[in-house]
């Protein structure tokens, strides 16, 4: 990738707020609010027991892209390449377990972004041949996700930044504002965030915390 689309990515990553119908109780209030108030990035992440499928959840999505073209804020698709595709989204996430990056690369085209969660030097070695930033946690113990894996603090955004320092990099995994000063420091573009936004009681003052450090 050129360095010019790196930086511009990297600097997209500040603030990434990922949120699904099962995350929070009014999601068109909840993103339209965090997208008021600053996030950077979102991605739509529909996942869990009561996570809605087929047309309703192509529905939500419509409409959380058209909230997200109305901020210029990216809208990146969790797992779902065919729905990315669908939507024309900006960018498609995808995990160890979906399908590889290579091929979603190939589905995708050059244009959208491809974000990959890594869990080792080894996984971001691989998927940086086609992903435009890696994911890496979970830094921090968090209710999100079940099969988050290994907490493991920011040491491996730490060797992963050492070996490649033009790859956009963003932390996720139980981050709350004090955080993310730390997270940054050892080298992250940015941070990804479901639950200290996505369940706070007051979802404006939640993610402009983040925003103010
Ligand atoms: N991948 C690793 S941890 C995680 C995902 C999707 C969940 C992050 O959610 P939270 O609520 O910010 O800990
Ligand atoms: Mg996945």
């Amino acid at each position: 990738m050129k360095r010019s689309r790196r930086a511009e990515l990297a600097e997209q990553l500040e603030l990434y707020f990922i949120c699904g119908t099962t995350n929070t109780k009014d999601i068109f209030r909840t993103v339209e609010t965090a997208l008021q108030c600053g996030v950077t990035c979102f991605q739509f992440r529909e996942k869990g027991n009561e996570a809605l499928y087929g047309d309703q959840k192509e529905a939500v999505a419509r409409t959380l892209l058209r909230l997200c073209r109305a901020y210029g804020v990216p809208f990146i698709v969790n797992d779902d390449v065919e729905l990315a595709m669908k939507l024309d989204a900006d960018g498609v996430h995808v995990g160890q377990e979906d399908a590889s990056a290579r091929r979603v690369r190939q589905m995708i085209g050059a244009d959208k972004w491809l974000g990959v969660s890594v869990h080792s030097l080894e996984e971001a070695a691989t998927a940086m041949v086609h992903a435009d930033y890696v994911g890496i946690g979970p830094i921090f113990p968090t209710d999100s996700k079940a099969d988050a894996g290994e907490v493991n603090g920011t040491t491996l955004i730490r060797q992963v930044r050492a070996a490649y320092r033009e790859l956009p990099i963003v932390g996720i995994g139980g981050i709350r504002p004090e955080h993310v000063e730390l997270i940054r420091r050892d080298g992250a573009d940015g941070v990804a965030i479901i639950s200290a936004i996505a369940s706070a009681p007051d979802v404006a003052a939640a993610t402009r915390r983040f925003k103010c450090l």
